[in-house]
């Protein structure tokens, strides 16, 4: 899987190297550039937003920057995901559905978001035929700064998803059972005891499907806890 990441902070993508993700990209599987935003501009004060037309607070990202970098970014078969508050809520299903994709492009956005025509633009008849896909995508009701960190929580939901890239593939079918895709039930290790508190009895009984049984009970224990 290629992946784009345009930013004006470049240096937020750094933790890409590490852990899982790093391995991914040293085995070839995954493929991460990160593109500076700012190297596109052309005045001196390289300039990458202006005020709103209506008005109002804040300043929105020039369309002609952002138009300069993705045109050659943009090849048939992309997904080109520009990171907004006001996106659709990303989670496991979506994680799912982009991990088969040969190509990711994050549009991070900064300040009030990226001008409206940019989506508008690459979501035309045009790049439809290309089969590229254009997806506004936030992910929680919060507010950050900038898309950067909502790119990273995305690339590592997804790149874990690619055959290949969890050591332990079996993580992924048992997180399967679940229509979130995680363990919803509570997990213990060594020591049997542990200030005062001990491993469920259950647990220790090599009785797997009273296990199994007990698990589902604490996922459903836990789902009413945190509604
Ligand atoms: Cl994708 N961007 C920003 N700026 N804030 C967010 C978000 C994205 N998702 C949740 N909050």
């Amino acid at each position: 899987m290629k992946i784009d990441a345009v930013t004006i902070f470049p240096e937020y993508f750094a933790p890409a190297q590490l852990s899982l993700l790093g391995k991914a990209q040293s085995k070839g599987l995954v493929d991460i550039q990160v593109h500076d935003l700012r190297a596109a501009t052309q005045d001196n004060h390289n300039t990458v937003d202006d005020t709103p037309y209506g008005g109002g607070a804040g300043m929105v990202m020039l369309p002609e920057i952002w138009g300069r970098v993705l045109d050659p970014l943009i090849v048939a078969d992309t997904d080109l995901i520009i990171l907004t508050p006001a996106g659709k809520r990303f989670n496991q299903e979506m994680a799912q559905s982009l991990a088969s994709s040969s190509h990711l492009i994050f549009a991070c956005g900064r300040y009030e978001g990226i001008d409206d025509r940019v989506r508008q633009h690459y979501e035309s008849s045009e790049y439809a035929a290309k089969n590229v896909r254009v997806h506004e995508v936030s992910i929680g009701d919060y507010v950050l700064g900038g898309g950067e960190v909502a790119s990273l929580v995305m690339i590592e939901a997804i790149t874990r998803l690619i055959p290949g890239v969890l050591g332990n593939p079996e993580s992924l079918t048992e997180e399967s059972h679940n229509s979130e895709g995680y363990l919803e039930y509570p997990n213990f290790t060594k020591p049997q005891e542990w200030r005062g508190i001990s491993v469920p009895e259950i647990l220790l009984s090599g009785n797997h499907a009273e296990i199994a049984k007990w698990r589902e009970l604490q996922a459903i224990e836990r789902a009413k806890k945190n509604l």
